[in-house]
């Protein structure tokens, strides 16, 4: 990490759409780990920038506004302002969170829009797209439901099969109907405006390899990209056939709006620019988009890598080569994974989760953000739990840190007259103290500046241990008769301490932060700033405040609400698929070891192939979502197991006759499990 080279660094997070309320695994996506990375800059005195905003256009908003019988502006409105709100009681210390349904942002969209256009590199095609002719609309692919070819789940999305998790072309769903009328749709020719994305795929690839040099990025985003490549580019388009949205800026293209993710991304330019219009230097955001000094860091979560990794940066590429400004790019995107909640997925449909201003409501933030950030799934998925963050709460912030902050200031209250002591004389624990705390800073700071949030986090902590075993160790309650000076430098040194802690735990909990340095009567702004943490640097006979409890222990009753209305309301209908089965049934599920003899791709299907297997005494054709995953060849001769009385069914006007198991890597690939070639073809799984 080069930090110290660059002047400014730009931080962004995704722009949440504004179509419900934030809930806490959005927090652990984008935003937490990315207030921590600035408060952090902010604490070192570096120029940093916090940008964020909702996304106001796209189908999402269409479609609540849509179920709920109201206009789209209705629904942006009233989330927009809630999650400003609830972001802002969490303590996310954005520098402006904007909203794309402005004017400014879309003057910026139409401009980079035209800009392509005008030079000639979009391209117009025509496709068939699904057409509800009782409505008179082109359907996008969220608002066509039907079967899922994968896994027969009826209430598939024309985008994504919830159930089963694979992503999916409208056209690919069996019996499609359209959600907003229940029509069956018809395939009707459209034109749209595509952009050349393949054309920039050798140097984004050049791109993420330098930056990735440079910045050591993220191993789940560099496969994810790596598999993007591998397929190949493709040309995007960057229209749609919706009233709502940034209107395409040509005639004759006054029913088309630029397709909500082209946009979105440079929402980010836009609330930078609103951001400098408000303090009124309007040039002043081009001091971050427009400077290769700037470093470019931006916050997301995983669904959102291609359009962050590819998609904006070739956009940015592509204006850069056609104008006289030039754009900086992402310098990393540290994407993270999926926080799950209780086990199982958030999901606003079927209300599994909790929205993060339901729970400001019965906790302070603090302990969330504290919760959340020391199980940051920066590498793989995590889940909230109530009784880890009681956990959490009660057994570290309120024993290990609570405890030492309080246990030194009443100490101080009572013996000491409130007034820092001296430190006399230094013993050997003494001495190991002070050799210990230089040394976690240093660790500290490397991780926050490599964005190992959830590792400083527990190393703070650590620190905070360090305290009590310190204080344990030293037996101030009992040197306070036997030898004072040698009781005063404890405190002395555990006071330093409790402001070095404050310091470092500011980013991740800054309100108790803020109480502590008020409980050691600490105004001096240079006091809580990372230079000089470590340093003992309040003065002996300093008065401290008055201590109070810093947290308060979580009791049983406090969250047995939230697990048992979760379980009468919730857990009931979500975990159907988890409930255990019967010996029976089981047996009604027949499985028996096929042969492939033969495998070809299905037409215009990119995920779909064909495979005849033997069963012995007969015969099969199963159409298998493998095609991303295997070529044709790949999968003959090899013995595989076959779930062999599924009910007949069609995809892609294929007849498949039973399903094939697989498993799911850790990079979302499809396998399928094959079986010993000496066991016999036909036979049935016991
Ligand atoms: N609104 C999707 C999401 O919230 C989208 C992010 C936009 S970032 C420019 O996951
Ligand atoms: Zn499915």
């Amino acid at each position: 990490m080069n930090t110290k080279n660059f002047r400014r660094t730009l931080v962004t997070s995704a722009l949440p759409y504004a179509n419900g309320p934030i809930h806490l695994g959005h927090l652990a996506g984008a935003y937490l780990h990315a207030d921590i990375f600035v408060r952090f800059k902010r604490l070192k005195q570096e120029v940093v920038l916090f940008i964020c905003g909702s996304d106001e256009h796209g189908v999402p908003i269409t479609l609540t506004a849509e179920e709920e019988g109201v206009s789209p502006k209705v629904i942006i409105d009233r989330y927009h302002e809630m999650n400003l709100k609830a972001f802002e009681d969490f303590g996310i210390s954005f520098d402006n969170y904007s909203r794309t349904s402005l004017t400014i942002h879309h003057k910026t969209a139409q401009e980079f829009f035209l800009k392509y256009y005008q030079n000639g590199i979009l391209k117009q095609k025509k496709e068939f797209q699904f057409f509800d002719e009782k409505a008179k609309m082109f359907l996008p692919d969220r608002y066509i439901v039907g079967t899922c070819p994968h896994c027969g789940s009826n209430d598939a999305r024309g985008d994504q099969c919830e159930s089963c998790g694979s992503y999916l072309n409208s056209t690919e769903l069996i019996n499609p109907k359209s959600k907003v009328t229940g029509e069956t749709p018809v395939l009707k020719e459209t034109v749209h405006w595509y952009f050349p994305l393949g054309d920039y795929q050798t140097r984004l690839q050049k791109y993420i390899e330098e930056k990735n040099k440079q910045e050591g990025w993220k191993e789940n985003v560099l496969n994810y990209c790596k598999n993007w490549f591998d397929e190949g580019l493709q040309d995007r388009a960057i229209t749609r056939d919706l009233d709502w949205g940034v209107k395409v800026p040509l005639k004759d293209n006054e029913n088309k709006v630029l397709y909500v993710w082209f946009e979105a991304v440079l929402g980010y330019i836009s609330s930078t620019k609103e951001w400098a219009e408000k303090k009124n230097q309007p040039d002043e955001w081009k001091k971050y988009w427009l400077d290769s000094e700037t470093k470019y860091i931006a916050f997301i979560g995983k669904d959102n890598i291609v359009f962050h990794c590819i998609v904006f940066p070739a956009m940015l590429m592509a204006w850069n080569d056609l104008s006289e400004e030039k754009y900086i790019l992402p310098d990393n995107v540290p994407a993270n994974e999926f926080l799950n909640y209780e086990g199982l997925k958030f999901s606003k449909s079927r209300g599994w989760g909790i929205y993060l201003k339901d729970f400001l409501e019965h906790f302070p933030p603090d302990p969330l953000r504290y919760y959340l950030a020391s199980i940051l799934p920066e590498n793989r998925d995590a889940d909230f739990y109530w009784r880890d963050f009681q956990a959490k709460n009660n057994n570290e912030l309120a024993d290990i840190l609570g405890n030492f902050v309080n246990r030194t200031l009443t100490f101080t209250e009572k013996h000491f007259n409130s007034m820092v002591p001296e430190a006399a004389s230094l013993n050997e624990i003494d001495r190991q103290l002070l050799v210990q705390i230089p040394q976690f800073k240093v660790r500290i700071e490397q991780l926050f500046e490599k964005i190992k949030i959830k590792d400083a986090v527990n190393e703070i902590m650590n620190l905070a241990r360090l305290g009590n075993k310190y204080f344990n160790d030293s037996q101030p309650w009992k040197t306070i008769n036997e030898n004072r000076e040698s009781c005063a430098t404890t405190i002395n040194l555990s006071i330093q301490l409790i402001r070095t802690l404050a310091v470092m735990f500011s980013p991740i909990i800054p309100f108790t932060a803020e109480k502590i340095f008020s409980m050691l009567n600490i105004s001096d702004e240079s006091l809580k700033l990372w230079d000089g943490s470590a340093e003992p640097k309040i003065p002996v006979g300093h008065k401290i405040g008055k201590p109070t409890i810093l947290f308060t222990k979580i009791d049983d009753k406090l969250i047995e609400p939230f697990l048992n209305s979760q379980e009468k309301e919730e857990i009931s209908k979500m975990k159907i698929n988890r409930k255990t089965i019967t010996v029976d049934d089981f047996k009604r599920v027949e499985i028996k070891i096929a042969k492939v003899i033969g495998c070809e791709k299905v037409k215009n299907s990119k995920k779909l192939l064909k495979l005849q297997v033997d069963l012995g005494d007969e015969n099969r054709q199963v159409i298998a979502g493998l095609a991303e995953f295997y070529e044709p060849g790949e999968l003959v001769g090899k013995k595989v197991l076959l779930v062999s009385n599924l009910n007949e069914l069609k995809l892609m006007d294929e007849i498949s006759q039973g399903m094939v198991l697989t498993v799911e890597d850790e990079n979302k690939k499809l396998k399928i499990i094959t079986v010993d070639e000496s066991l016999p073809i036909g036979c049935l799984l016991k």
